[in-house]
């Protein structure tokens, strides 16, 4: 007899772990741990969303035939892996799982688990992705940096989608300069989709508001799928409610409306619950019926073969280096809103608002709101790292730590990225309304009511100076600091200075 463990991202009817495994004479066990839902403080909706989802699966499991031993959140006593392999490996020949997603589970899994299992533990590889570990580090080697784009093309090829023979369909790669329209109100916003809740999700719900209040967010507006049925039903809505404006609308922010047109299926992919190359063929499908457009869904493919595929090779080809890379030599510590998300910058208010009651936020708001303003303010990398893990419902490290050390805060020196999001206010007044209900001014820069992301992003710019100003994409931006009346300059440093000198005051 073999035991197969499935982990709580790993709810996927095409494991590896499946396929190996025998149902009349194997047995799978899933446990709710406190070592994994403690590491961090989660969100609390990101443990309801991973635990409800798990007692889903394994009663699918149990329904197709299979042997399931479910260790509920506080009616074992294992705290860990390694306390749970101690008692139920007795009498089996061997433990079979799948590669983890996280470096620091998997080397407990490769270094650990076998003593405390007594048994051989053989680790498949993850199918369940569409660019093999060894392929990607084939691709990258020998580059000293790497590019998206390029990867992503080779994604293309390798998978198919929208493709003519060896030619991107419509002629082109990549359609995100069409990608990049504010949000006027003149499309209609998608209706909302709404999922019935069932005994096991009104158990979790229940055990996490008792077990972890103390972890952020709040449970009033739970509103994820938990069964890969409603994860269905999310991608059925996203391919014909908000794909056909999802290229669109890509970049825009709008007060009050935390989705927009985006998928909302982050969780679902990265916790097995729905297939990536499922999720791209649905909307490769939905261009050749003529039912969105190609900017919409080349671009929407483009985050899963292109991004997704391309953070995960990274971390594993880096890790665990990566994980402690500063480049920047940033060292200060998270201002307090991102906790309790009480700030006078409307932006930023909003993006927290949105986090702390979903456990989500859309990539624009992560990247050029909550994340520009980390880079800009020079916070230690390894703090935000943690922030993104704890506060969104999709986020594992394999993902959150290239987007937030790589993408976000450039501390990998640009190997992920050929230069620092950093942007001033003026970018977020462009894609968004958020300037307009804000107390701050985003057209000045050195006033006392003058947005703090236009001095701070000037006071970036030239305190790495070193660093970006051979930047060949960056050129432009130290011509224009160049250009400036040096009274003006000064004023805006010495205002950021000002700023840094207490951010939890903004
Ligand atoms: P959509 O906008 O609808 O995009 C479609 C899909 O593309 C997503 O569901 C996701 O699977 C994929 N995708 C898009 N962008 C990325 C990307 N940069 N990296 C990987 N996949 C991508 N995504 C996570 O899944 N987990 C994380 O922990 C995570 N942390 C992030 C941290 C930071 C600082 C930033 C800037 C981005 C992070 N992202 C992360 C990427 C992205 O923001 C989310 O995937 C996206 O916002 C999820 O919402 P959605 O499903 O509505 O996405
Ligand atoms: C994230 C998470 C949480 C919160 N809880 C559990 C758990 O109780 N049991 C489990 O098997 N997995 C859990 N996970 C996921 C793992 O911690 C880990 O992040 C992923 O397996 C990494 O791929
Ligand atoms: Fe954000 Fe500045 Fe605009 Fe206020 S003025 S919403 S702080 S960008």
């Amino acid at each position: 007899m073999k035991i197969g463990i499935i982990l709580g991202d790993q709810l996927s009817h095409s494991l590896p772990t499946l396929a190996q495994l025998n149902k009349q004479t194997d047995r799978l066990v899933m446990a709710e741990l406190a070592d994994e839902a403690r590491y961090v403080k989660h969100h609390q909706q990101k443990l309801a969303l991973i635990f409800s989802a798990m007692r889903h699966f394994a009663a699918e499991l149990r329904s197709t035939g299979w042997q399931v031993d479910y260790h509920a959140f506080g009616e074992h006593g294992f705290h860990s892996f390694e306390s749970l392999l101690e008692t139920v490996c007795d009498g089996a020949e061997a433990v079979v799982v799948t590669h983890c997603g996280e470096y620091r589970l998997q080397q407990r899994i490769e270094h650990h688990w076998q003593k405390s299992a007594g048994v051989p533990v053989h680790c498949l590889e993850d199918s369940r992705f569409l660019c093999a570990a060894d392929f990607f580090q084939r691709w990258a080697s020998g580059k000293k940096q790497l590019r998206m784009e390029f990867f992503y093309r080779e994604m293309r090829r390798h998978t198919g989608l929208l493709m003519e023979g060896d030619e991107p369909v419509g002629g082109q790669w990549n359609f995100d300069s069409s990608n990049r329209q504010p949000y006027k109100g003149k499309t209609p916003l998608p209706p909302v989709l709404a999922f019935d809740r069932d005994e096991i999700d009104r158990d979790v719900l229940a055990l996490v508001s008792e077990e972890f209040a103390d972890h952020i967010g709040t449970l009033d507006d739970f509103q994820w799928g938990t069964t890969s049925a409603q994860a269905q039903q999310a991608l059925d809505h996203f391919i014909e409610h908000r794909l056909p404006h999802f290229g669109d609308y890509q970049d825009a922010m709008v007060t009050g409306e935390d989705t927009l047109f985006h998928s909302l299926l982050s969780p679902y992919i990265n916790i097995g619950l729905l297939d990536p190359m499922v999720v791209c063929q649905a909307a490769e499908q939905a261009y050749f019926s003529g039912d969105a457009p190609l900017n919409a869904v080349e671009g929407f493919i483009r985050q899963i073969i292109g991004w997704r595929e391309y953070v995960r090779g990274i971390y594993w080809l880096l890790m665990p280096d990566y994980a402690k890379e500063n480049r920047l030599g940033n060292d200060r510590p998270l201002p307090s809103y991102y906790w309790t998300g009480e700030t006078k910058m409307h932006c930023m208010a909003e993006c927290f608002r949105n986090t702390l009651d979903h456990a989500y936020a859309h990539h624009i708001q992560r990247l050029m709101v909550t994340g520009n303003f980390a880079l800009l303010l020079g916070v230690l990398p390894e703090a935000i790292c943690q922030w993104y893990l704890e506060v969104y419902a999709d986020a594992f490290d394999w993902v959150e730590l290239p987007n937030t050390l790589g993408m976000v805060m450039h501390a990998d020196g640009g190997y992920l990225g050929s230069k620092p999001y950093a942007a001033s206010g003026s970018y977020i007044n462009r894609m968004s309304d958020y300037c307009k209900h804000c107390q701050y001014n985003v057209k000045t820069a050195s006033e006392p009511d003058s947005c703090p992301f236009n001095s701070l992003y000037w006071h970036f710019v030239h305190r790495h100076r070193q660093q970006f100003a051979g930047n060949h994409r960056m050129r432009m931006i130290y011509r224009n600091l160049e250009r400036m009346e040096p009274a003006k300059v000064d004023a805006m440093l010495q205002r950021a200075e000002r700023l840094l000198a207490d951010p939890d005051a903004l």
